[in-house]
């Protein structure tokens, strides 16, 4: 079996390791190192935001397998095949590190941590009001395997949490809301709005002027799933006219953030590189070969894309 690894190459030694200890039998070739072998004998492609063109050279691939869970580097590509399924990832240490990240933050916002740093610093000893996390109201955009991973996580510390979908769900301490409908009642009771949906035409842009309005004033928006769904001067003006009083970043426009964009240098705002959760090769060889396995027998994949809905 045949697999063209496409991505960072300081990544593939990693990658290769830990595949082949699963799959032993497998060829592991990197692009573009590998670029002579014969491409008509690729089974696999396991790529991580892919130069357009580059999937269509490999005419006899069984399935695109996505090293992220977002799959929107991919969907980009013009020349993608659209008769090849996709597979995306889903793994439990991007869960675990997507959580450990959205709690971080709810307990900063929830404990005013970033205040209690400015007293610090000017060696201030001032004991704030302390509410209740009952009283914290978190609102997840997206309640797919991570907005119910971090949503879990929050309730179990007895955070007031909902979730945006859209179908309706039913999670032990999360209140569902779904579809467009349900939006503005879910946005009038969030005061940490934290984003985990996937990027798709009917998401981009998500987090606009008219969203933002609709938060209690002095609420707090983090993004976590892909820099296109927030519309970055609607941020910044609903930051400056201190309707919002923070925003937490790790996904933007253009990655890296360029060094002149005011995100950088903005007050209220925290820019992180796209680090809330990273995929380890060592879990994440598990899950691929996994699902090698099961298509090799003739079976689904887990977790296929449906190019229609996008995600
Ligand atoms: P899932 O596909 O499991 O979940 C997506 C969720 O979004 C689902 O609940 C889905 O609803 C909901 N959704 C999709 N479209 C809409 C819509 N139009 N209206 C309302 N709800 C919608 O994705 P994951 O949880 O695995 O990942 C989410 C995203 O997180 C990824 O796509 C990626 O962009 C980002 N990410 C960021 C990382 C980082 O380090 N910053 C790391 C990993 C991922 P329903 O359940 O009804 O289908
Ligand atoms: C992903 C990511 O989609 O890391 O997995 O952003």
């Amino acid at each position: 079996m045949n697999l063209m690894f496409i991505s960072d190459e300081d990544r593939a030694d990693l990658w290769r390791t830990h595949l082949l200890k699963q799959l032993p039998g497998l060829n592991f070739y990197v692009w573009p190192a590998d670029s002579d072998v014969d491409k008509t004998t690729i089974d696999y492609v396991l790529v991580w935001k892919p130069a357009a063109g580059v999937i269509k050279q490999f005419p006899n691939i069984k399935a695109i397998l996505s090293l992220g869970a977002g799959i929107d580097g991919i969907t980009c590509d013009p020349e993608l095949p659209t008769d090849k399924p996709i597979v995306r990832l889903v793994d439990n240490s991007l869960s675990q590190g997507m959580t450990q990240f959205a709690v971080y933050w709810a307990i900063h916002f929830h404990r005013d941590l970033g205040k209690y740093r400015v007293f610090e610093q000017h060696k201030t000893w001032t004991q704030l009001p302390q509410s209740d996390a009952a009283e914290c109201r978190i609102g997840l955009l997206g309640l797919g395997e991570l907005g119910t991973a971090v949503g879990q996580a929050l309730a179990r510390l007895q955070f007031n949490v909902a979730g945006w979908s859209r179908s309706q769900k039913s999670i032990d301490g999360i209140t569902s809301y779904a579809g467009a409908a349900a939006l503005p009642g879910f946005l009038k009771r969030t005061d940490i709005l934290i984003c985990l949906l996937p990027l798709t035409a009917e998401t981009e842009g998500i987090i606009n002027g008219r969203l933002l309005e609709q938060l209690p004033r002095g609420s707090v928006v983090i993004n976590l799933a892909r820099g296109r769904h927030l519309v970055d001067e609607d941020l910044l003006a609903a930051l400056d006219c201190g309707h919002l009083s923070a925003a937490v970043l790790d996904v933007f426009h253009t990655e890296p953030l360029a060094p002149d964009h005011p995100f950088w240098d903005h007050p209220k705002v925290t820019v992180t590189p796209h680090i809330a959760a990273l995929t380890f090769p060592h879990s994440g060889a598990q899950y691929i070969a996994n699902n090698v396995r099961r298509m090799e027998r003739g079976e689904a994949p887990e977790n296929l894309i449906d190019l229609k809905k996008g995600y």
